[in-house]
């Protein structure tokens, strides 16, 4: 086999190399433009590397000059090509510019014109042409390939990302290696005297481009495809996510959701968001679904699943915005499963209800009710606006004939009754307490005596005209002490002694002071 079969025999087996590296890599993810100019710059590659095999083999002047034309194609773009892609790879954002672009392409554009049109099989190139072609095309190749070169070093040093500083060494060295070697065989060596070396670039851009697939393959490179990472996050989230179009109907549901929910994809796909919402909360997110521009939260939503059961979730919606034009797209939706989180809420209430309250009456309890007393002497004392407070206590009177006459039970039903009573007249005026057996407390806070006094007669005259089961006829006795900057027990003293005088003064009565 002679050289130039050989050469021609490697240069075959890079357009392989340039194919499938080109087409493996924009396999990952076709809708990437990074991919997409990368499969172009292999393409590229491999039509140079093609065009060269047969070029080499040619014995014929005007069939090598062809082949030479074709291969204009690759070794007139990639340099371009290569700078583009760096740009893109890179972020920069130079490449928005439509000049820089321009003057990415024009110089790639004008040497193939070039090329194919002005030198060539019975062409006369003046020499001035020709000269303005050499140099032109070593500048163009040469600055092209340096500005890349320390655009990508740039890029790594600058990059405080270890995953991109390992990317950028790769780079930089693998499109060095092919630079110098070209630099040196076609440039440097002839000028030196060493004789004309075979062009043997298609070769060497391998080195670069393994260096590409390297990164890609070892490092990750370029962007993971985003359908596949958006994949990978929605699944690995315990949240439950959906996409929401402009007019707020489902276009993408994560499959945690989808199974948490109990719903199969088409079932809920292009519905309203709404669908997912039981009445009650409906008036509520319709204010969130509006086109506002920032993100809403909603706690405590229940979710409608399939069986009709819900789900207790915490709702955020991030709307999506083209910055652009301003205008609404649509939103994100995090949902977060707060099943546990209520349920534990549930019982924790329902322990801090039965610590505070009394069993029967669902009153506070004596020792809440003294809790209550504190804190309200604390706010009437820290008030600037002092309003009043006063304490009240009831005693039913006579209440152990009830017992005797109608027995225990039927005195649980009374008390029951009365505590509804009292709940009914103060209403959210104070707090209403069992402070023990058959006697009560109500705290009033911002109340002075007068109004306190008042409510304490419509008290005792509601009682008294009321009418217990069994034709049952009962009064109470109160009193009524207005706090004075006494202690707490002190007060509660207080007007229990009043509530003693009034039984002496001879029951069914308000003693207050
Ligand atoms: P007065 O207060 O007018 O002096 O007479 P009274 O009969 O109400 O007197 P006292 O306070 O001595 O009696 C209270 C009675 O209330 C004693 C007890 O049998 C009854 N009692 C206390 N707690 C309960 C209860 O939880 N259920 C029932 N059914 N009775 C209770
Ligand atoms: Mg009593
Ligand atoms: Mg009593």
């Amino acid at each position: 086999m002679d050289k130039s079969s050989l050469f021609s025999a490697l240069s075959l087996v890079s357009v392989f190399v340039y194919i499938y590296v080109g087409i493996y890599i924009f396999k990952q993810n076709t809708k990437s433009l990074i991919h997409r100019w990368f499969l172009l710059l292999c393409t590229s590659y491999a039509i140079w590397s093609f065009a060269y095999a047969f070029a080499y083999v040619s014995n014929d002047q005007f069939i090598f000059i062809v082949w030479n034309k074709i291969s204009a194609i690759g070794w007139c773009s990639f340099t371009a090509i290569t700078l583009y892609l760096v740009l893109l790879i890179t972020e920069n954002r130079i490449i928005k510019k439509r000049i820089v672009r321009l003057m990415i392409f024009t110089p790639a554009v004008l040497f193939l014109y070039m090329t194919v049109f002005l030198f060539g099989y019975g062409i006369k190139t003046p020499t001035i042409i020709s000269n303005i072609f050499y140099i032109g095309d070593f500048l163009y190749n040469f600055i092209f390939l340096i500005i890349s070169i320390i655009i990508l070093f740039a890029w790594g040093l600058k990059s405080d990302s270890k995953r991109i500083k390992k990317q950028s060494n790769i780079l930089v060295v693998t499109s060095i290696i092919p630079f110098l070697l070209n630099l040196m065989t076609q440039t440097i060596a002839p000028l030196l005297g060493f004789g004309k070396f075979p062009q043997l670039g298609q070769l060497y851009a391998i080195i670069m481009i393994m260096g590409v697939y390297m990164v890609i393959t070892k490092y990750k490179f370029l962007r993971l495809p985003e359908k596949f990472l958006f994949e990978e996050i929605e699944d690995k989230m315990m949240d439950m996510v959906l996409f929401l179009n402009e007019k707020n109907q489902i276009i993408r549901i994560s499959k945690h959701t989808l199974n948490l929910l109990g719903f199969e994809e088409y079932e809920i796909l292009n519905k309203d968001i709404r669908y997912l919402f039981n009445e009650s909360v409906k008036t509520k997110i319709d204010n969130g679904c509006i086109k506002e521009e920032e993100e809403k939260k909603y706690n405590d939503i229940e979710i409608l699943k399939k069986d009709g059961t819900n789900i207790p979730t915490n709702i955020t919606f991030t709307p999506i915005f083209d910055n652009r034009i301003h205008d609404f797209l649509g939103s994100v939706l995090v949902m977060q499963d707060i099943s546990i989180e209520y349920e534990l809420r549930r019982k924790n209430e329902q322990l801090h209800e039965r610590a505070i309250k009394d069993s029967l009456t669902k009153l506070y309890n004596h020792q809440y009710s003294v809790e209550i007393i504190i804190k309200e002497i604390n706010n009437f004392n820290a008030a600037v606006d002092k309003k009043g407070l006063c304490l009240m206590m009831l005693d039913i009177d006579y209440f152990k004939n009830v017992n005797d006459n109608y027995g225990h039970l039927f005195g649980d039903q009374v008390l029951e009754t009365v505590s509804n009573l009292l709940l009914e007249n103060v209403n959210d005026r104070g707090y209403v307490g069992r402070f023990g057996g058959e006697e009560f407390i109500i705290i009033l806070p911002q109340t002075g005596i007068d109004k306190a006094y008042e409510i304490g007669e419509k008290i005792r005259n509601g009682i008294e005209k009321y009418k217990f089961d069994k034709g049952l006829k009962l009064t109470l006795s109160i009193g009524i002490k207005q706090f004075k900057d006494e202690s707490s027990v002190q007060l509660v003293k207080n007007a229990d002694d009043l509530l003693y005088k009034a039984k002496e003064n001879g029951r069914n009565r308000i003693e207050y002071n």
